[in-house]
């Protein structure tokens, strides 16, 4: 089965060749590569502009973004975090020295739970880093009270949020910095990539230092900088893109709604309830099987790849079961009983732009066959 044929949990949005073609021969021809090159500053401009949000800082990925908007902070001790993300989340607070301290989830929205994070504050706390996973706003009037009561500072890891707004606009605006990930297999991608939002030029101007080794000008240093920085071809590529992404997430909607047609009712399948009031971007279509279907999670995922459907268990293990986490007094199983339920239930379905009604009834297919 060629590579076509398989069905992919995501495939990326990649625009036309030919329309790429001339942003190469702009690079070509200016043999500015990276460093804040005019294609880095048109993006960081024209993401702002699309997004509605006062700053942004553009990476390399979304990792170096994450680390990099912990070092602006400069958070220190211990930061309250969900165990439900990818790896990255937590993976950020380890490069800078911080200890990560795992609450529950919630059961409908898979975010942190808000009810139980004034419980984990201890006087160590500094920071809280939610994440808006697959794309649903995370509680954030609660966790802004909460961390105003108590002094702390709120990161949202907002990987899956590009496009998704409430009432008042994007929910990027949320927190003192909010991060993106570009990556490929993201709504909207440069190949690798990432961003920080930040409400405010002097935040910037501090996040741009720290993205380019802490240098101010040729000979000033003012801080322990990384190599943050995204080069041109990437912010050429993510210019090209935002002439898609919109039409991108239309078509996902499509497939959203395509899928909760046929799958809804089924026993033992459950859908993620889609926000209401949200403009949503569906990254992922989640579903969680528990034991009323006949097959258990991980039968049903073998089922899909035997079929040469890639579904994922986004997100399994959880985090705070890896090894570098598992000795936490807050990774202790009876602290995390509904993430733990969720991690062993979830199975993202294929979602991706090109994919056609076609595709997704072979994977309804399946389930129902099953069922
Ligand atoms: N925080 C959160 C909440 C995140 O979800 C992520 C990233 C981050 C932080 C960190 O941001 P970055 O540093 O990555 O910018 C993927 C991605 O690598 C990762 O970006 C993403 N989250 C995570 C949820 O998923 P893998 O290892 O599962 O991806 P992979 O390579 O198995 O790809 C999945 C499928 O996508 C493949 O089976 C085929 C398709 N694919 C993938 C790539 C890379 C393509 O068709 N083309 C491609 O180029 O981690």
């Amino acid at each position: 089965m060629s590579a076509e044929q398989k069905l992919y949990v995501t495939r990326p949005l990649v625009p036309p060749l030919e329309e790429f073609l001339p942003y190469l021969t702009e690079i070509w021809k200016s043999k500015i590569l990276t460093n804040n090159g005019p294609f880095h500053q048109q993006l960081e401009k024209a993401l702002a502009d699309l997004l509605g949000v006062n700053h942004i800082a553009l990476f390399a990925n979304g990792t170096l973004a994450l680390v990099t908007a912990l070092q602006c902070l400069r958070v220190t001790g211990e930061v309250i975090t969900t165990p439900y993300s990818f790896v990255a989340s937590s993976h950020s607070l380890l490069w800078n020295g911080l200890k990560p301290v795992f609450v529950d989830i919630d059961p409908d929205t898979f975010n942190l739970d808000p009810g139980q994070i004034e419980a984990a504050i201890t006087p160590l706390t500094s920071a809280i880093m939610p994440v808006h996973c697959y794309g649903t706003p995370c509680a954030v009037d609660s966790i802004q009270q909460i961390a105003d009561n108590y002094g702390l500072k709120v990161i949202y890891d907002a990987a899956h949020s590009f496009r998704v707004e409430d009432q008042g606009g994007s929910i990027l605006r949320y927190g003192d910095l909010s991060v993106l990930s570009f990556h490929a297999t993201k709504v909207y991608n440069t190949f690798e990539g990432g961003a920080i939002v930040c409400p405010d030029a002097k935040t910037k101007q501090r996040i741009d230092y720290l993205k380019n080794f802490g240098f101010a000008d040729e000979t000033v240093v003012v801080a322990p900088g990384i190599n943050g920085k995204m080069n041109e071809i990437q912010a050429a590529f993510g210019l090209l893109q935002l002439r898609y992404v919109d039409n991108a997430i239309a078509a996902r909607k499509k497939i959203d709604t395509y899928y909760r047609n046929a799958l809804s009712g089924i026993k033992g399948v459950r859908l993620r309830k889609l926000a209401p009031g949200i403009k949503h971007n569906y990254p992922y279509f989640p579903i969680f099987i528990d034991s009323c279907f006949p097959l258990t999670r991980d039968e049903l995922y073998r089922k899909f790849r035997e079929n040469d459907i890639y579904a994922r268990r986004y997100f399994f293990p959880l985090i705070s079961d890896f090894p570098m986490y598992r000795g936490l007094p807050s990774a202790a199983k009876t602290n995390l009983p509904v993430a733990r339920q969720v991690a062993d239930q979830v199975l993202c379905l294929p979602i991706y732009p090109t994919m056609q009604d076609s595709d997704a009834d072979k994977v309804i297919a399946i389930i129902q066959r099953n069922a």
